[in-house]
């Protein structure tokens, strides 16, 4: 598959998108994200793939949707138009975790987009921020939703109020990024965790993102109730008897995702 917005690669059960539109400090276009969509789903599908990473270039991971294609949409072209939900979400149908490698800048749909995914790996050089409000927008992916359970309803106000950015050691205090690490050292680390997650068991990895994220959306007596029922089903898997087995053999176990 060839793609003009975005480059794929595999490396060692990884795989790696990498936001390519170097002109636009990678402005998330509709065409964009129609492809990350078609990757990300065909990784997802790909049964040699464990985890993903999506990444983008040194100055910015992306600098936001693209302003010179919304510039002159009306309410009805992005009502009937179906904008956001038409491509942005096909992220949140992938089963497989998703790592957000950043480095520069995440503003706007580039900080969002960094936050539908499973967690984020911040090169010291990372900047995020939800700017539309100097454009006379709001955010329209996720920015006033998962900004705030991210960061705390203070921080995302202050940053979707007065489009400030804030840097990498912010955003780690904020519980934004799971850790930072030197630019020079981003994609060696994420493709590090990545093949860590890889080598787990796939579908105990998935039945782990899926409940986590179920806490975002539940009470906690459901959230725990439904991650009782995934443990429980842990026990029905061939993956579950290799851990233990290994564990007890004293050796690394071999899954085989059934
Ligand atoms: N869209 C389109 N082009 C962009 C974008 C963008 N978001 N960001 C940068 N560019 C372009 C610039 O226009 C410039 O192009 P050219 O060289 O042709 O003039 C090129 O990228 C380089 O940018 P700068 O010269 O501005 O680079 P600087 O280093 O001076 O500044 C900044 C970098 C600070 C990142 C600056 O480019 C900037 O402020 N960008 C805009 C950030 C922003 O406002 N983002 C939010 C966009 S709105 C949004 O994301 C809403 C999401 C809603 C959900 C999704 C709906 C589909």
């Amino acid at each position: 598959m060839s793609y003009e917005n975005i480059l794929v690669e595999t490396q060692d059960k990884v795989g790696v998108i990498r936001l390519n539109r170097p002109k636009a400090l990678n402005a998330l276009s509709d065409a964009l994200m129609s492809e990350l969509g078609e990757a990300l789903l065909a990784f997802d599908a790909d049964d040699g793939i464990g985890c993903i990473v999506i990444t983008g270039s040194e100055k910015a991971f992306a600098a936001g949707a693209d302003i010179t294609g919304m510039a002159g949409y009306s309410y009805m072209d992005v009502f009937k138009g179906e904008f956001i939900t038409r491509n942005w979400e096909t992220i949140r149908r992938v089963r497989k975790p998703v790592i957000a490698a950043v480095a520069g800048y995440a503003l706007g749909g580039g900080c969002e987009l960094a936050m539908m995914c499973d967690f984020i790996i911040a090169a010291d050089t990372a900047r995020f921020g939800q700017p539309e409000i100097k454009l006379g927008i709001i955010p329209g992916a996720g920015g006033t939703q998962r900004l705030p359970r991210a960061v705390s309803k203070a921080k995302a106000m202050d940053l979707a109020l007065t489009g400030r950015m804030m840097d990498a050691e912010e955003a780690e205090r904020a519980g934004l990024v799971s850790r930072i690490v030197a630019a020079d050292k981003l994609m060696e680390e994420a493709l590090a965790a990545a093949k860590t997650i890889a080598d787990m068991s796939q579908p105990i990895a998935m039945m782990v993102k899926d409940s986590v994220n179920r806490a975002y959306e539940s009470t906690l007596a459901d959230g725990m109730k439904y991650e009782r029922a995934l443990f429980y089903s842990c026990f029905a898997t061939d993956d579950q008897k290799e851990g233990m087995k290994a564990f007890i053999e004293k050796r690394p176990p071999v899954f085989k995702n059934s």
